[in-house]
């Protein structure tokens, strides 16, 4: 990403130990052109980092943040509770017991802090409900995504047609 160009989504992840996972996110984001950032920010190694990060976000022109944590996954809701933006989480899987401890950690939030959390390892997703988010407000984007969804069901047409043949 150009360093001239202002990062429209936040990626965050509670170690470099997921990275594996997120950068699916980051990938899909490139392909639909939108600028992001990517940070390693620890919600219990590095609290006072990762509270200075979700309150400058907004001021900075950030407008959703994915955040992935796994085990005791608390970097997304946490960064949801100081951030007016969209968190979007995603659960990272983990040894021992495959991510439904990420899954809990981030989909259990407390009413008024919501935090949209995808399936356990599904950054994919969370890459796609960032660029629909932003895509609301840019009718260009917009096109992108309906092309994007266009392709899916060709997809799946395909598939049937293989078959049936
Ligand atoms: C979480 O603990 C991280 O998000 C990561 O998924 C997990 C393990 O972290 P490391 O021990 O690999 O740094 O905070």
């Amino acid at each position: 990403m150009p360093a001239s160009t202002t990062p429209l989504v936040g990626i965050a992840m509670g170690s470099e130990s997921d990275l594996p996972v997120m950068e699916e996110a980051a990938r899909v984001l490139e392909e639909f052109g939108v600028p992001y950032e990517i940070r390693v920010l620890s919600a219990h190694r590095t609290p006072h980092r990762m509270l200075e990060y979700a309150r400058t976000a907004h001021p900075r022109g950030l407008k959703v943040i994915i955040a992935g944590a796994g085990g005791a996954a608390h970097l997304p809701g946490m960064i949801a509770s100081a951030t007016p933006l969209p968190v979007i989480g995603v659960p990272v899987p983990t040894r021992h017991l495959q991510g439904l401890d990420s899954l809990l950690s981030i989909v259990q939030m407390p009413g008024g802090v919501p935090v949209a959390t995808v399936a356990i390892g599904q950054a994919r997703n969370a890459g796609l409900l960032a660029v629909q988010i932003l895509a609301t407000g840019d009718p260009e984007l917009l096109q992108r995504v309906v092309a994007y969804k266009q392709a899916l069901i060709e997809k799946v047409e395909q598939m049937d047609a293989r078959v049936q043949a």
